[in-house]
């Protein structure tokens, strides 16, 4: 009998830099409430989700970084309400935040919550994009290489729910070599968080370009490694600067399932068919058959690219 899990993408409009942590976990909250509602048995909430999108400022202090924005301890004081709500309800969850280790080590993390209100799995995000220079003349800058260090645990699959599920960070959704490392471990499901600004920081681009690619990669990397893709947004003008929301859940078919329509909260969900993937990965996608790994050595070997000389 095919395995169905019902998924919900809890979507958060602008968390603000005046917002408190209970202004956030109540929120996030009552997204759970309204996924359960909707039957959802697992809920994945977006990348930083218990703080406005802080890389966008440059602080002087590291200290007050610290106070306002990164979390010491999961679930704390503030969080322990969501992780006892999700419990009550029986729900999994996915949460993005920025945590700061015991060591004084700062990454942009992801964990997986079980039913039971355990943490399942940690991931650390890998690709961190922008820069970690202060540009003051910039309309709005996106400092994750100065707040953050590269994820240390690698990309990794649990067995959640009766499914085998990965975890990404935003722009990792860029990479095609993420989604390919969780599927050579058998995902089946992909969680992922993201902010997304609706203006491109390096040069002028249509907002509708943007969201463009961010659709077109979900539904090619979902199809091209057979997985179920929830990709969840936190959206809206966010201390006065747009993120773009079109949160999605993508089948392994490559087809959009559910998508958002606002860039306010909201929860979308699917009841997704974890097996449907089981026929492309016996034939286009059977990766033992048909991978040419001999053939993909620069991948490894080479970061950027390199012109080779005409032969
Ligand atoms: N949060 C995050 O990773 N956002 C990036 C914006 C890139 S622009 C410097 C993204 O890939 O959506």
């Amino acid at each position: 009998m095919a395995r169905h899990l019902k998924i919900a993408a809890a979507q958060l409009g602008p968390l603000h830099r005046e917002d408190s942590r209970a202004v956030a976990v109540s929120r996030l909250t009552k997204l759970l409430r309204d996924a359960h509602a909707m039957g959802a048995k697992f809920v994945v909430f977006p990348e930083l989700a218990l703080t406005t999108f802080f890389p966008r400022w440059w602080i002087e202090s590291q200290a007050e970084v610290d106070a306002r924005y990164f979390e010491k301890s999961m679930p704390s004081k503030d969080t322990q309400p969501l992780f006892d709500e999700a419990k009550k309800l029986g729900i999994g969850f996915y949460i993005g935040y920025a945590e700061l280790t015991p060591e004084g080590r700062r990454f942009n993390t992801a964990i997986l919550v079980g039913p039971d209100g355990s943490i399942v799995g940690k991931y650390r995000k890998i690709h961190l994009p922008g820069h970690a220079d202060h540009k003051p003349k910039a309309a709005f800058q996106h400092l994750e290489k100065n707040y953050f260090e590269v994820g240390d645990l690698g990309f990794r699959v649990w067995r959640y729910l009766n499914t085998i599920t990965g975890m990404l960070i935003c722009n990792d959704r860029r990479w095609p070599e993420a989604f390919r490392v969780l599927a050579l471990q058998g995902a089946e499901i992909v969680a992922l968080g993201f902010n997304t600004p609706s203006e491109n920081l390096h040069y002028p681009e249509p907002p509708a370009l943007r969201v463009h690619h961010h659709l077109i990669m979900a539904q090619s990397m979902a199809f091209q490694n057979a997985v179920w893709l929830v990709e969840t947004a936190k959206a809206g003008f966010e201390d006065g600067f747009r993120m773009f929301g079109h949160s999605l859940i993508v089948a392994p078919t490559g087809e959009i399932a559910a998508k958002s329509q606002s860039e306010e909260d909201e929860v979308i969900c699917a009841n997704c068919d974890i097996d449907l993937a089981a026929n492309l990965k016996k034939t286009m996608f059977n990766f033992a058959a048909h991978r040419r790994p001999e053939h993909y050595r620069l991948i490894v070997e080479r970061v950027g690219a390199e012109v080779t000389p005409a032969n």
